[in-house]
C-alpha cells in the first residue's frame, strides 16, 4: 500500500467526520492477505453450502438452453445486439422455465467465520436461474424460514415486468411479504437478455446471503468461446448488523456502517483475530478458482451484489473488453479495470492469452475512497489448463490509482449497440434532492425529495391504486406521475458519499451525470445515450435520467446500498394510474396480504428499518 493511498483513505474519513485514526484498521487486516498459506481449509459444503460456485467443478454456461428451436441455431434467429429492440422485440418461444425455490436459515462459514444466514434451497449464493430471451421463468417461491420466522420476497432486478407488474417483488409496493410457511408463484417474462441476479427486498435478508445469478441467453455485442458464468462480489458484515443504539445515534462514528469483508463468487478468507465476539472461524477458508482455456476468449458475467462497496475489478495481465453493462449490449471496449456500484453488472470477454499452464490473481478491491470497508480486497484464482491449482498465484497487479469520483466509466465511453433516442422534451422532469440528516426527534434520516421511506408491509401500493385509492401516506413516499409519456429525473446529492441509483420497471437513459448539482449543461450523446437500471450517483453530484412511461405499475427508485435502503432513501413512482386500474391482477397477489395481514394479526412483527434493506 502506498503512502499515497494511505493519505486518500484518511482524508476521505476527516472529510466524514470520522476519527483519522481508523484508517489504520485496514493496514492490520491487509497483513493478513500475506498469510494466504497452504493450510487446514475448510470444505465447500461448510463454506457455500449445497452450491458449487466458485469451485473448478461449477457447471459452465451454454450459450443458450435448447427447449424451443433446434440445438444449432439460436432461439432469437436473426435478431442481434443492434438489429432488434431490446426491451420490445423479445422473441416469443412459447417456453416456460420452472424454478422451485424455499428459503430457509442456515449456518455457514463462506470466508471461515461462522455466519448466520438465509439461503435458497441451502445454497450460497442461491441457485442460477437460466431462460433464453423472449422465455417466461415461473418461480416458486416457499417460505420455510423459522427460528424465528420472518416474511419474504424475491425481486428479479433489472426486469422489466411489462404486463406483470405485480410479480416485481417489493413487499409493501406489489404485494405484502410471503407469509411463514406459505408459497407465492412469481410468473414473468424474460424481457431483456444478458446477466442479472435475483434478491430478497425483505429487510435484512439480502445481506444474509438470499440472492443468487439470473442469466438470460441472447444476443451479444462480441463473440467468445466460453461461458464463465456469474462473478460475484459482495461485501458481508461480520460482526453483526448496526443496532439500534448506532441507527439512532448522531455520532457518525457510531452510525456510518462499516463493511468487513469482501467475497468473490461467497468466497474469500477472513482474519480471526479481527473478530469480535466468539463464534466459530478459521484463517484458512479458500478462495473462488476459475478455469482459463489458452487462446481461448472467456465471458464473465460481474455482478456486484454488495451490501454496500463500490468495486475495482481487474485480472493480472488480462485486459477485459466490456460488453455489457447492466442488461444493455454496448460497443465493445477494453480496460484494465472496471468499475462496479452496488447493483450494477458488467459483462466482459477476457482473452486468455497469458502463460500456459499458469496462474493470476483476480481482484476485486472495494474502492476505499467511497466506502468504509474494514478489508477491501477480494481475490480469487484463475488457472490456465494444465496448471497446478494447489500453487498460488505469483501475478502481480494492474497498477491503478482511485481518483476518488466514485462514478461509472465516463458516459461517453458507453454506447449501446441499440440506439434509442429519448425525447428532448419529457413530459415531466422531477427534480429531486438527495440528502441526509437529523430530524426534529434526533435521528439519522437518509431522504429522497424531502422524504425518508418507511413502507407498510400490510399493504401493497400497487393494489390499493388498482382500486384507484390515491390515499397515500407521506412515509410511503410516493411521486405521481400521472399520465406522462416521458419522464426525467434530476437527482441532486446533497450528501458527501455515493449512491447507486437504481429503478424498478425501466432502463434509465444516463443523459448526464457530473460533480456539483445540474446546471443544465448539454446532455452526453443525446441520441444514443449509456442506458443501465442502476447508476453511480457521485458525492455531491447529480445524475439526469430518463425513461419512457410504457409500463403502467408503481416503481421504485432507490439507492440500492443495504444500509442506506434501510434508513429511507427510496421512493415510489406511480405510472399512468388509469391503465394500472384496468390491470387484471391475479387473485394470489391480494392473497398475500390477507395472509400477511392473518399472520401479524397473530405476531408483532418487528419492522424497525424501511422495511426494504437492513434491519438493524
Ligand atoms: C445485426 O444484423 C444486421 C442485419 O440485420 C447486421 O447488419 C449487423 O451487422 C448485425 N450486428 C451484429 C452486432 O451482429
Ligand atoms: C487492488 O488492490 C491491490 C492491493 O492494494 C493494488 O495493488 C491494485 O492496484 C488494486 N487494483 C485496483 C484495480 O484497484
Ligand atoms: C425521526 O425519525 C425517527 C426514525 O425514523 C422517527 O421515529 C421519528 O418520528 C422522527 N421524528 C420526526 C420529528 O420526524
Ligand atoms: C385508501 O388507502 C388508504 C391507505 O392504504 C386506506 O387507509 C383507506 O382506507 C383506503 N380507502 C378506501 C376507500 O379503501
Ligand atoms: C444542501 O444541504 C445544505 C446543508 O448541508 C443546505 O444548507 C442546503 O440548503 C441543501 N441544498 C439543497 C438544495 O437542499
Ligand atoms: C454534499 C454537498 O455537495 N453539499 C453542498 C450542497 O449545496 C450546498 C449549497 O446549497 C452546499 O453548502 C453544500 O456543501
Ligand atoms: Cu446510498
Amino acid at each position: 500500500m502506498s503512502l499515497q493511498y494511505l493519505l486518500n483513505y484518511s482524508q476521505y474519513f476527516s472529510e466524514s467526520g470520522l476519527k483519522v485514526n481508523m484508517a489504520f484498521k485496514a493496514i492490520i487486516t491487509y497483513g493478513c492477505l500475506g498469510a494466504l498459506a497452504a493450510a487446514v481449509a475448510l470444505n465447500q459444503e461448510q463454506t457455500n453450502g449445497l452450491s458449487m460456485l466458485g469451485t473448478l467443478a461449477a457447471p459452465q454456461v451454454p450459450q443458450f438452453l435448447a427447449g424451443s428451436s433446434s440445438a444449432t441455431e439460436y432461439p432469437w434467429g436473426k435478431k442481434n445486439a443492434s438489429n432488434a429492440h431490446p426491451y420490445k422485440e423479445a422473441p416469443i418461444t412459447g417456453v416456460t422455465r420452472h424454478y422451485q425455490f424455499v428459503v430457509s436459515r442456515a449456518q455457514l462459514a463462506p470466508d471461515g467465520y461462522q455466519k448466520n444466514m438465509m439461503l435458497v434451497n441451502g445454497q450460497f449464493p442461491g441457485p442460477l436461474i437460466q431462460a433464453n430471451w423472449g422465455d417466461y421463468i415461473e418461480v416458486k417461491v416457499t417460505n420455510n424460514i423459522d427460528g424465528p420466522e420472518e416474511g419474504t420476497s424475491l425481486h428479479w432486478h433489472g426486469l422489466l415486468q411489462t404486463a406483470t407488474p405485480w410479480y416485481d417483488g417489493t413487499p409493501s409496493v406489489q404485494q405484502c411479504p410471503i407469509a411463514p410457511k406459505a408459497t407465492f408463484t412469481y410468473r414473468f417474462r424474460a424481457d431483456q437478455y444478458g446477466t442479472s441476479w435475483y434478491h430478497s427486498h425483505f429487510s435484512a435478508q439480502y445481506t444474509d446471503g438470499l440472492f443468487g445469478p439470473m442469466i438470460i441467453h441472447g444476443p451479444s455485442s462480441c463473440d467468445y468461446d466460453i461461458d464463465l458464468g456469474p462473478d460475484y462480489f459482495e461485501v458481508v458484515k461480520e460482526k453483526g448488523a448496526l443496532t439500534l443504539r448506532q441507527v439512532e445515534s448522531t455520532d457518525q462514528s457510531l452510525w456510518l456502517s462499516y463493511s468487513d469483508n469482501n467475497l468473490i463468487n461467497g468466497k474469500m478468507f477472513f482474519d480471526c483475530s479481527t473478530a469480535n465476539d466468539k463464534r466459530p472461524c478459521t484463517n484458512h477458508a479458500p478462495v473462488s478458482k476459475f478455469k482459463f482455456q489458452k487462446g481461448k476468449s472467456h465471458r464473465l458475467r460481474l455482478i456486484n451484489a454488495g451490501a454496500e462497496g463500490q468495486q475495482f475489478f481487474s485480472i493480472d495481465g488480462h485486459e477485459l473488453t466490456v460488453i455489457a453493462n447492466d442488461f444493455v449490449s454496448i460497443k465493445p471496449y477494453k480496460t484494465k479495470t472496471v468499475f462496479l456500484g452496488v447493483g450494477q453488472r458488467t459483462d466482459v470477454v477476457v482473452q486468455a492469452n497469458g502463460r500456459a499452464k499458469s496462474a493470476y490473481w483476480m481482484r476485486s478491491n472495494i474502492s476505499t475512497l467511497c466506502n468504509l470497508p474494514h478489508q477491501p480486497q477480494a481475490l480469487a484464482q484463475v488457472y490456465y489448463d494444465g496448471a497446478d491449482t494447489a500453487s498460488q498465484p505469483s501475478s502481480q497487479p494492474w497498477p491503478y490509482t482511485d481518483n476518488g469520483q466514485c462514478s461509472n466509466d465516463d458516459l461517453a465511453l458507453t454506447t449501446p449497440t441499440y440506439a434509442i433516442s429519448p425525447d428532448p422534451h419529457p413530459a415531466r422532469t422531477f427534480t429531486i434532492t438527495l440528502d441526509n440528516i437529523v430530524n426534529g426527534t434526533g435521528h439519522r434520516e437518509w431522504r429522497l425529495n424531502h422524504q425518508r421511506f418507511q413502507g407498510d408491509f400490510n399493504n401493497a401500493l400497487l393494489l390499493q391504486t388498482h382500486q384507484r385509492n390515491h390515499t397515500y401516506l407521506p412515509e410511503w413516499n410516493v411521486v405521481e406521475a400521472g399520465e406522462a409519456k416521458t419522464i426525467r429525473l434530476i437527482v441532486n446529492n446533497n450528501s458527501t458519499v455515493a449512491h447507486p441509483m437504481h429503478i424498478h420497471g425501466h432502463q434509465l437513459s444516463v443523459l448526464h451525470e457530473g460533480p456539483g448539482f445540474y446546471t443544465n449543461q448539454p446532455l452526453t450523446n443525446p441520441s444514443n445515450p449509456q442506458r443501465r437500471d442502476t447508476q453511480m450517483l457521485r458525492p455531491g453530484g447529480h445524475i439526469v435520467v430518463q425513461y419512457e412511461a410504457d409500463n403502467p405499475g408503481v416503481w421504485p427508485f432507490h439507492c440500492h446500498i443495504a444500509w442506506h435502503l434501510s434508513l429511507g432513501l427510496y421512493m415510489n413512482i406511480v405510472e399512468r394510474p388509469d391503465d394500472i386500474a384496468a390491470l387484471q391482477i391475479p387473485d394470489a397477489v391480494a392473497k398475500t396480504c390477507r395472509d400477511w395481514n392473518e399472520y401479524t394479526a397473530q405476531t408483532v412483527v418487528d419492522q424497525i428499518d424501511s422495511g426494504l434493506a437492513v434491519k438493524v
